[in-house]
């Protein structure tokens, strides 16, 4: 898919469907948030412009899809799992009419779903093998990969307690706290400073990622680096549940992850601010964990001292990607 013609390009611009705009505004604002839940509901954004499209032509249809992709793409910088997802689309995506293009986009979708459903099921068992009977665990942010070891655990019998750092400034730790408390889990809600505190009583830190550098360092919400820091200090061990489509191919060339700048609304409001003489206010969504700090990365393709995951991301990725769905 990647010859474009620069004029069809432009008339597909507004040929995107109304639902693909939706899908990106819930993402940019954080309505679909979560590196998994982002990268599913932007391949199902893709299905429905490839459902509604009204392109006359395989090449005004393979157009409109990257004018698609591109909207989709620009929403969130971090969480690699979305041009992912958008590159797993575009894959088998070459050849035929119309009608064929649309049948092989709609089934590439459904494919790429129904495998990260998969991923996260295997990925839950191979995580929950670390987790035993009684054990207590730290959580950051909201991971629904993380929660899976969790689940996984707790089918298998196993009683956990829980401390869930509440995650400023978008306290996603509510979230996090109350699916474990569906799950039966034993549930105590710190704020973050308090994280060090408590690290004597953790057995393991739990957290997920948005990407995964190919030198083993992970990309998570903003405070993971921090209490990775504590962690090792303290000696509890941390794990990092990452499905591989949070492997980040880009950094098998050299390449940094960009880290994304949010509204500084989201940490203090306009009134507040200028209450307290409107200080600059910065509010980074991600940091970056170095993998010293890190014990493993637990994947659907089993568990992986960080250091060691490039091996995983040259067979998956190869030296690097491409982006089919780029401007002619
Ligand atoms: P799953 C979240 O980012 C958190 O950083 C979380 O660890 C990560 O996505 C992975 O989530 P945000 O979207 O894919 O809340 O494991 O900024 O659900």
């Amino acid at each position: 898919m990647s010859d474009s013609d620069p004029r069809t390009d432009a008339a597909a611009d507004g040929a995107v469907v109304e639902a693909v705009h939706r899908t990106a505004e819930d993402i940019g604002s954080m309505e679909i948030r979560g590196a998994a839940t982002i990268a599913d509901a932007a391949a199902r954004a893709l299905g429905t412009q490839a459902a509604e499209s009204e392109a006359d032509s395989p090449d005004a249809f393979r157009a409109e899809l990257r004018a698609a992709a591109r909207v989709l793409h620009d929403t969130r910088p971090t969480a690699v799992s979305l041009p992912n997802a958008l590159r797993y689309v575009f894959r088998d995506v070459e050849g035929g009419n119309v009608e064929r293009l649309r049948a092989s986009v709609r089934a590439s979708v459904s494919e790429f779903c129904d495998r990260l459903d998969t991923a996260q099921n295997d990925l839950g068992r191979v995580g929950a093998n670390r987790l035993r009977d009684g054990d207590t665990i730290m959580t950051h942010c909201h991971s629904t990969d993380a929660l899976a070891c969790v689940e996984t655990a707790v089918e298998q019998g196993k009683s956990l307690s829980a401390f869930v750092k509440e995650t400023r400034p978008r306290n996603q730790g509510h979230i996090t706290a109350e699916a474990l408390a569906e799950m039966g889990v034993d549930v105590t809600l710190i704020v973050d400073s308090a994280a060090r505190r408590y690290l004597n009583d953790v057995d393991h830190v739990l957290v997920g990622a948005d990407s995964i550098a190919a030198d083993g360092s992970v990309i998570n919400k903003i405070g993971t680096s921090g209490l990775a820091v504590n962690a090792r200090d303290r000696g509890t061990p941390i794990v990092c549940a990452a499905q591989t489509i949070k492997l980040h191919p880009d950094t098998l060339t050299g390449h940094t992850v960009d880290i994304e700048m949010r509204d500084e609304r989201e940490v203090i409001d306009d009134e507040t601010a200028d209450g307290i003489g409107s200080p600059t206010v910065l509010n980074p969504a991600f940091d970056v964990t170095p993998p010293r700090y890190v014990d493993a990365i637990v994947t659907e393709r089993g568990q992986f001292p960080p250091e060691s995951i490039v091996t995983l991301m040259r067979e998956l990725f190869g030296e690097g990607t491409s982006e089919p769905w780029a401007e002619a």
